[in-house]
């Protein structure tokens, strides 16, 4: 950490040129194929979510991987989501290694974390994927808990790896608590991000995005509408949809945190903050094209 850093604050010019534009002889090749790799019993909302805001996002493809006996579950939000079983039992571990591999194969990106039931080997499970699959990862809820136990996989990655925690989540990726996380957050990302090499987005109010290299880039969208159940899964699958996108992950990421509160603002103009639930955010985000076109 050296040197003063200048906090850059996104404004929307910035994230409305991200996105390429939608060419007249483009298929859905052009779009990128996202795996989500998400859900367990009783959460099987957090993998549609995951999965609706990346076709929502633009995504050409959107896949799901998850335990089989979720996946109709998950699948019966969305009829243009495939479905690829897990079928073993119980945490996500090693024996799910193969499966991974084989479903990551042709992948422009993996979402990974979102509902997953995680173990003792999660953790082991997630570092052979970022060490082998030829994709970028985002790493967000019980991924990130899964790694937090040996940050050295972090480094091992073949390509570019993206967390997306809350400032429980950071609290228990850096061992600091959730104070002391939201107390100095700028600095807590930032030696996060640069010490493991990743790209880090510190979640709540002025989500920050803080690059590899120690860039920072303030987030002004978003509302306290958007603290219910879901909306972090939400954000994890734009993500994923816009590095599935070829969108470079040093804009990629902080456009993603853009447009999904942007999403949120657009939804709570017709809900309202205090009624605003997480799959509206899929409706907002719709809005937020629009606006755009
Ligand atoms: P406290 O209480 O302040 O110390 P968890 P989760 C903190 C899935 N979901 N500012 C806060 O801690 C997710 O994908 C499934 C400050 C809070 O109590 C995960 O896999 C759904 N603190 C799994 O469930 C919908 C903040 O973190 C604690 C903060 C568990 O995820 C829901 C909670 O964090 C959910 O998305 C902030 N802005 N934000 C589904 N429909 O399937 C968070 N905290 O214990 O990691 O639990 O985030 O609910
Ligand atoms: P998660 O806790 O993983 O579901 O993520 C919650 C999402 O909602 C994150 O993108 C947060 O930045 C956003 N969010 C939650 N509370 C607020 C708030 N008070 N203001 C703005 N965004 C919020
Ligand atoms: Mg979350």
């Amino acid at each position: 950490l050296s040197g003063p850093v200048l906090p850059l604050l996104v404004e929307e010019a910035d994230a409305r040129g991200v996105l390429p534009p939608r060419r007249a002889d483009s298929h859905k090749g052009t779009y990128g194929h996202v795996l989500g790799v998400a859900g367990s019993r009783g959460k099987s909302g957090a993998a549609a979510l995951l999965a609706r805001a990346a076709l929502r996002a633009g995504a050409g493809l959107v896949s799901v991987a998850t335990r089989a006996e979720v996946l109709d579950a998950v699948m019966a939000h969305a009829p243009e989501i495939m479905g690829i079983p897990l079928e073993a039992s119980g945490p996500l571990g090693l024996a799910d290694l193969e499966p991974l591999l084989a479903a990551a194969e042709g992948k422009d990106a993996l979402v990974i974390g979102p509902g997953i039931p995680r173990g003792p080997e999660t953790g082991k499970l997630i570092g052979e994927l970022l060490a082998r699959v030829d994709a970028d990862v985002v790493l967000d809820a019980d991924a990130l808990n899964a790694v937090a136990t040996d940050l050295s996989i972090l480094r091992q990655a073949k390509r570019q790896v993206v967390l997306t925690p809350h400032p429980g989540e950071m609290a228990r990726l850096t061992g600091l608590s959730t104070k002391e996380v939201q107390a100095r957050r700028l600095e807590v990302a930032r030696e996060f991000a640069m010490a493991h090499g990743v790209t880090l987005v510190l979640k709540g109010t002025r989500t920050l995005t803080v690059s590899a290299e120690g860039d920072i880039y303030i987030n002004p969208t978003g509302n306290p509408g958007m603290a219910t159940g879901g909306t972090g899964d939400v954000l994890s699958g734009i993500c994923g949809a816009f590095l599935a996108q070829k969108v470079p992950v040093h804009e990629a990421i902080w456009a993603a945190v853009y447009v999904h509160g942007l999403a949120g603002d657009l939804a709570a103009r017709r809900s309202g903050q205090v009624g605003l639930i997480a799959s509206e955010l899929l409706q907002g985000l719709c809005d937020v094209w629009l606006r755009w076109d």
